[in-house]
Parts: C-alpha cells; sequence; structure tokens
C-alpha cells in the first residue's frame, strides 16, 4: 500500500484533528529517526498508524480481546491502553502490516515496555513531543530529546507515571515494568 493510500484510509478513520496529530507524528517520528539511526520508512509507518484504533467504540475492543484470547486483565482498562495493544491486531487484520517491530511500535506506544527497540522509543517520544503538544514540561521533554533518545524516554515514562497518581488513574502493570525498567535506580 502506498503512502498516499494509507493516508486516505486513515482520513477515513479519524477525526480531522486527529488525522493532523497522526501527520505531525510522523514527521517528528522521521526526525528522530534520522538521529538514532532507524529505519525512516518504518517510522514513518508507524507514525501514521499509531492512532489508527483511537476512534473505535468499546465493543469493537473488547470484542478484539474475547476473540483473539489476549489477556482478560484488557477488560478492566479502556480506550487508552485498548488503542494500542488491541489497536495492533485490528490493524494487521484490516492494513495487513505484518512487520513485528512497527506492530510493537504501535502496541506500547501509549504505556512503553521495559525493552523497547529504537523504533519504539522513537514512536513512543514522537507521539509525546510532536509539535501539536501543549503540557507543562514539553519544550523540557523536546529537549532532553533531541539530546538523547533514551533520556527522553525516561523523562516521559517518569512524568506520565506521575500524572496517573496525582490523577488517581489505573495504572497497566505494563507501565510501571516501564517506570521500573527506565527510570527507577538499580539496585
Ligand atoms: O493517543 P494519544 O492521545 O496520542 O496518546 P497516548 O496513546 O500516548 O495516550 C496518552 C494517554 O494515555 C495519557 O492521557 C495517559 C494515558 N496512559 C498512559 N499510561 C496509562 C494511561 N492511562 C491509564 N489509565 N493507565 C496507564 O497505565
Ligand atoms: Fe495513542
Ligand atoms: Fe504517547
Ligand atoms: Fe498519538
Amino acid at each position: 500500500m502506498s503512502r498516499q493510500e494509507l493516508l486516505e484510509i486513515l482520513r477515513n478513520h479519524l477525526r480531522e484533528a486527529r488525522f493532523q496529530h497522526v501527520q505531525r507524528v510522523e514527521s517528528t517520528a522521521i526526525e528522530l529517526a534520522k538521529q538514532n539511526n532507524v529505519n525512516v520508512e518504518k517510522a514513518s509507518i508507524a507514525g501514521l498508524i499509531h492512532d489508527y484504533a483511537k476512534q473505535r467504540p468499546d465493543t469493537d475492543f473488547k470484542m478484539v480481546i474475547i476473540k483473539k484470547k489476549m489477556d482478560p486483565e484488557l477488560l478492566k482498562y479502556g480506550n487508552a491502553i485498548w488503542h494500542g495493544f488491541v489497536g495492533a491486531e485490528m490493524i494487521k487484520d484490516e492494513l495487513h502490516v505484518w512487520d513485528e517491530d512497527i506492530l510493537n511500535a504501535v502496541r506500547h506506544h501509549t504505556t512503553g515496555a521495559a525493552l523497547m527497540s529504537p523504533l519504539e522509543q522513537v514512536i513512543y517520544m514522537a507521539d509525546y513531543i510532536e509539535p501539536g503538544r501543549q503540557f507543562d514540561g514539553v519544550d523540557k521533554a523536546r529537549k532532553v530529546t533531541k539530546a538523547s533518545l533514551t533520556d527522553g524516554v525516561a523523562f516521559q515514562t517518569k512524568q506520565t507515571l506521575q500524572y496517573l497518581i496525582e490523577n488517581d488513574r489505573l495504572v497497566y502493570p505494563k507501565t510501571i515494568e516501564t517506570y521500573n525498567a527506565w527510570v527507577a535506580g538499580h539496585g
């Protein structure tokens, strides 16, 4: 499938603001890929499709979780967690993307993971710092990430866990694993 065909599919799947977001994530991901010796073509595709499932109804996600016998614990969470982990399954089935590095970048773009490939790190960070993002600390996040991709991952991971705790939100275990691997001191 060409980039143009993929853009048309995404335009039909996503609201305008979300469609613009994924294109900004693509640009940012390409930039980070070039700086970090990551495959630019994969960064482009992963950036564009990372939120492919974001606007699907909850019932679609629940159906896929059950049908594909995914971890039943997933059912306790919501769209924030599903659109990555379950979204990757929808991307396989509907867009026929089979590259596991790209699929893992989609799976882990919200929670991160203890082990992330350079491509996964690029998408995790591009989603966080794309030029449309506005939150306290985003300029710091951009600066840290430009200096070191892995420092950026650690920065986002700590900020996100702090935000979830401040807001009494349910923390997905993978988010804790990411924190332990990327932020917590060893020993
Ligand atoms: O889809 P986007 O809005 O572009 O960005 P995203 O997929 O990175 O989602 C970010 C949101 O997900 C942010 O509001 C924090 C939330 N999130 C991240 N980790 C967890 C989480 N929400 C819950 N409940 N639990 C988590 O572990
Ligand atoms: Fe997302
Ligand atoms: Fe994100
Ligand atoms: Fe996103």
